[in-house]
């Protein structure tokens, strides 16, 4: 499977009590290194010279190509963690937009941007490279200046028809002309918290699997990357079970050292219900 990814990869200031970490981040970073278990990934970004060479190099050894588009800054964010799934974000720097549109098919497309990197026309442009297209509304709906976060409502008809929506349920406020029918399925975390699900506008609600960890960064884009992968091979609640599953498992690890078994078992554990 032939996937494209866009967004901008982030430097993240993670802060915990009194630690501090410098990472990679970013919606599609977490996205990219979930699908490049199953899939052929390519990552269409912006990144500054200020971006840590051997981060990039970390993703090329894992077989994901980069398509890098120059720019002056690299996105960063500090992300102060209140406890582990809540945190006050901050944009620091802004990498440029990516208004580079490729050509050709892929079997997946995800757009994943955290500081409004991907414009809404844009987006309609990267609809028509894939018949499976996968989107997060979180950089959409975040004013792109620096300081704390802010959110502003969108229009956000251009998503209608779109396979696979994600949204974190603050998020989901500030869509306007939406309805969670208007895509295939539309996925709405609200981090350890029972989530929903809409199966073209049918509600469903999953609790998430319990883990005991620090903090949860990237928690979305890998339970919305493993979603549209176990998506295009099995049936909706079995791959809302495994993704779940599949998520606790990285934030538990923060790598994918465990297997396709242990998914397995796991997904067993999560709880779906139609409401
Ligand atoms: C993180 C992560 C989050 C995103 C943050 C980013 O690395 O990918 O999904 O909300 O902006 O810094």
């Amino acid at each position: 499977m032939k996937c494209l990814l866009a967004g901008h990869l982030v430097i993240d200031r993670i802060i915990k009590g009194s630690r501090f970490e410098t990472r990679i981040g970013g919606g599609v970073y977490y996205s990219a290194i979930t699908l490049a278990n199953f899939c052929d990934v390519e990552v269409l970004t912006s990144v500054g010279e200020d971006f840590p060479g051997e981060w990039l190099d970390e993703l090329a050894d894992l077989g994901i190509r980069l398509k890098l588009l120059p720019s002056e800054n690299s996105t960063s964010y500090e992300l102060r963690y209140l406890d582990a799934n809540r945190r006050e974000l901050r944009l620091l720097s802004r990498a440029a937009p990516i208004r580079d549109v490729p050509s050709g098919s892929y079997d997946m497309v995800m757009l994943n941007p955290v500081a409004g990197e991907i414009s809404p026309e844009d987006a309609s442009r990267f609809k028509r490279l894939s018949d499976y297209i996968i989107a997060d509304v979180q950089g959409f709906v975040r004013v792109p200046e620096t300081g704390p976060v802010r959110f502003k409502n969108i229009n956000a008809s251009f998503l209608r028809g779109i396979s696979v929506l994600h949204a974190d349920l603050k998020e989901t406020r500030h869509l306007r002309n939406f309805n969670p029918g208007d895509v295939e399925v539309f996925l709405v975390t609200n981090g350890a918290q029972p989530g929903f699900a809409y199966l073209r506008g049918k509600r469903y609600t999953y609790r998430p699997v319990e883990v005991d960890v620090e903090e949860s960064t990237g928690a979305g884009d890998v339970f919305l990357a493993s979603f549209a992968h176990f998506y295009s091979q099995c049936p909706f609640i079995q791959a809302l079970k495994r993704a779940s599953a599949f998520t606790a498992l990285f934030l538990e690890h923060r790598d994918f050292s465990f297997s396709m078994e242990d998914v397995d078992k796991l997904a067993m554990k999560v709880q779906v219900e139609r409401l």
